[in-house]
């Protein structure tokens, strides 16, 4: 069976592991268990007539005195870039991380997701700043780990993403 290894990637407390919670095992806790290092989870997937197992690592955030370990992004295909839409300094955290990923691993598949949107009265993302991003080649999902809305469909679109590049 064809593997993927995807990575959540991120500021703290943005949702990465509340998404892989919601993804893989359906549930949803409002508890803050920070990540400490690595989690790895696995999921198989149909992508059209494949199935893919998708090894997701959901890496501990990082802020400005800690940043995501390299060595944890070796051989990953693609990955979810998770911001907090009531916190938009996480979103420079993901345009920083993003600038040191290209470098590291290269031009892989990624997602930008502006996760917490049943939030989204407390929103205060600045859209000029989405909007340059998406000229930049970004793409933007709005999800939220605590409805649901638009996970599997994120975690669905960056598998058809990853396993198209191999193809
Ligand atoms: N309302 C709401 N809360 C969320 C959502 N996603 C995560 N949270 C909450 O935000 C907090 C942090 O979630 P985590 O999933 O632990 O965040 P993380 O990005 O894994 O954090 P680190 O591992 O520390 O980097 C928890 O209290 C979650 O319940 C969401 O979509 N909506
Ligand atoms: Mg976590």
């Amino acid at each position: 069976m064809l593997q993927k290894k995807i990575c959540l990637l991120g500021a703290f407390g943005v949702g990465k592991t509340s998404l892989v919670r919601r993804y893989v095992d359906t549930i949803f806790s409002d508890t803050y268990l920070t990540t400490v290092g690595v989690k790895i989870d696995k999921k198989v997937m149909a992508v059209g007539s494949e199935e893919v197992a998708l090894i997701i690592w959901d890496i501990a955030g990082e802020d400005a005195v800690a940043a995501v370990r390299v060595s944890y992004l070796r051989g990953a295909a693609g990955y979810l870039l998770v911001v907090d839409g009531t916190r938009p300094e996480t979103l420079e955290t993901a345009a920083s991380i993003q600038g040191r990923i290209t470098a590291e691993i290269g031009a892989v598949p990624f997602l930008a997701l502006l996760n917490k949107a049943d939030l989204v009265d407390d929103w205060a993302l600045p859209p000029e700043r989405i909007q340059a991003l998406e000229a930049e080649g970004w793409t933007f999902r709005r999800t939220s780990a605590k409805t649901g809305d638009s996970v599997e469909e994120s975690f669905a679109e960056l598998a058809t993403l990853v396993t198209a590049k191999q193809q």
